[in-house]
């Protein structure tokens, strides 16, 4: 494997470039009009133009993308997440071109994709599912298997995923509608009305299982806490989870192996489990991709996710030790999107005016954009992902506040603010936290905005300003742009009541 199409954009398509750069091996990025002078195109050894900014004319039109890797010369093709990562028929068209897949076999993403055929899969292997009816129901048939099942049981849709076409029901008079619409959104979503039933988990952690396995072996890589999430979009993410001691990895570890043995697996995977109030795991469903939260993963084992997908790809042994592993440390993620919580988490837009990242001891910046770039309406919301490490939970949680108030962006809103509230947070911090957990704390989400707190805003980005201003002269004086002194200590103070000013405005509401 000497050159990878990167069939993505973004920090993805960034991650995955570097990674072939750290293999020696040469990246092929593929950009939309609306991203051409975006970061990834500018990493990437060469680029190709692949067409207008919608996904549909562009980003996923398969025959583009392999035109794009023959003309390169490419002999392989990364799909990212998103996009066509899960298309099985993509991964088909890889291959018939004479190219390298690196991801699952096809057969792999197919077995994975029908929700009912993979619990019953998963049910033949000992991965344990939700009880529940193994096919679509008929009404008739529902009520029964509800009444054995016990209420309150979870109507879901046969062809689904992602939360569409689901329901639950808690007495047997709200069933019937429940199955109706149910049906009907699955029908539009899917084009399947096919629904069947499971057993309701009431407040259970959303837990998953990193997998990777080359052609010899399959091994699993400890859990992700992915709890923190609204309407099926994750916002934050740890590694390890605190409700996960290693007697539970370890059974939860077995289980996402065989469901990955079960399908042919090869390269990185994840299973998804809810984690019970009382400890009971479930398997939910396996992602055939790389996920926007391995960095959390690879910081706690110190595996490098995406080397590993390029080396078993080319055939090569994962370099993952086969004794015992362990995390060590703890990891956490915050998902910076362009979105604000106040508005219900709407999208907004506009040109990055200024942006600086955090940096300093553990901490991660995987980001797809930069400074005067243009953030539009046609991709995905998230900006960046903020990582930190610490050796423990509650370091890691100081270092993640920490490197929030030293995160700047201005020109375009985002979620900055509710991941420090969530980080100063008691139920949070004592990691009391189940899926539902955002929507019972709309304080968290849209606290009321005082004039107080607008004071506040208002002076943190003069102090911001005025420091910079006062720096400038300084810097040109000593002819050299740099900052050498006294000057340099000039402005450490300078920076030192700026950066404390916005600190405050970040922790005021
Ligand atoms: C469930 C459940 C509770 N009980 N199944 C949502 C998306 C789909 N992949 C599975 N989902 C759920 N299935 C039973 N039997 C709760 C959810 C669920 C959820 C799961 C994972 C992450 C976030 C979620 C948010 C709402 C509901």
């Amino acid at each position: 494997m000497n050159r990878v199409l990167v069939a993505n954009r973004g920090e993805i398509a960034l991650r995955i470039i570097r990674a072939c750069h750290e293999e020696a091996i040469e990246a092929v990025a593929v950009y939309s009009t609306a991203d051409r002078s975006s970061p990834h195109v500018r990493a990437a050894d060469r680029a190709v133009a692949i067409g207008p900014p919608r996904p549909a004319e562009s980003y996923l039109v398969i025959e583009r993308l392999i035109a794009a890797a023959r003309d390169t010369g490419a002999d392989a093709v990364h799909p990212g997440y998103g996009f066509l990562a899960e298309r099985a028929a993509f991964a088909e068209a890889v291959v018939e071109a004479g190219l390298v897949w690196i991801g699952p076999p096809a057969a792999a993403i197919r077995a994975m994709g029908d929700k009912t055929e993979a619990r019953r899969r998963m049910r033949e292997a000992g991965v344990p599912v939700v009880p529940g009816a193994e096919r679509a129901l008929t009404p008739a048939e529902a009520s029964d298997v509800a009444r054995d099942l016990g209420y309150p049981v979870m109507v879901k849709a046969a062809a689904g995923g992602g939360g569409k076409g689901m329901r639950v029901v808690r007495e047997t008079a709200s069933l019937e509608p429940a199955l109706a619409a149910a049906g009907r959104e699955a029908l539009k979503a899917f084009g399947d009305a096919s629904v069947y039933l499971e057993k309701f988990i009431e407040r259970p952690r959303h837990v998953e299982i990193q997998v990777l396995a080359d052609a010899r072996r399959a091994i699993h890589l400890g859990e992700r806490e992915c709890s923190i999430q609204r309407r099926h979009q994750k916002l934050v993410e740890e590694a390890p989870s605190v409700a996960v001691d290693a007697e539970l990895r370890g059974r939860m570890g077995a289980a996402a192996v065989a469901a990955a043995t079960a399908v042919g697996y090869r390269g990185a995977g994840t299973c998804e489990f809810l984690l019970g109030a009382d400890g009971e795991f479930y398997f939910l469903e396996m992602n055939t991709r790389i996920q926007v939260e391995h960095p959390v993963t690879e910081l706690v084992y110190g595996v490098d996710l995406v080397r590993e997908q390029l080396r078993i790809a080319a055939g090569q042994p994962m370099r993952v030790s086969d004794g015992p592993r362990v995390p060590s440390g703890w990891a956490i993620e915050c998902r910076i999107t362009s979105e604000d919580p106040a508005s219900g988490f709407l999208p907004t837009t506009g040109r990055i005016a200024y942006l600086r990242p955090p940096s300093g001891p553990g901490v991660r910046w995987d980001a797809g954009v930069e400074a005067g770039d243009e953030v539009t309406l046609y991709y995905d919301s998230m900006l960046a992902k903020l990582i930190v490490w610490a050796p423990d939970r509650p370091a890691a949680i100081a270092r993640m506040q920490r490197a929030l108030d030293e995160l700047v962006v201005t020109g375009v809103g985002t979620n900055q603010r509710f991941h420090r509230r969530l980080m100063d947070d008691d139920a949070y911090r004592r990691g009391d936290v189940d899926i539902q957990f955002l929507e019972r704390r709309a304080d968290l989400i849209a606290p009321p905005a005082g004039d107080a707190d607008l004071e506040v805003i208002v002076a943190a980005a003069l102090a911001e300003d005025v420091a910079r201003q006062s720096r400038r002269p300084a810097a040109t004086a000593n002819g050299s742009g740099t900052v050498q002194g006294a000057a340099a200590e000039g402005g450490g103070t300078e920076g030192g009541w700026a950066w404390a000013a916005r600190r405050e405005s970040l922790r005021g509401s």
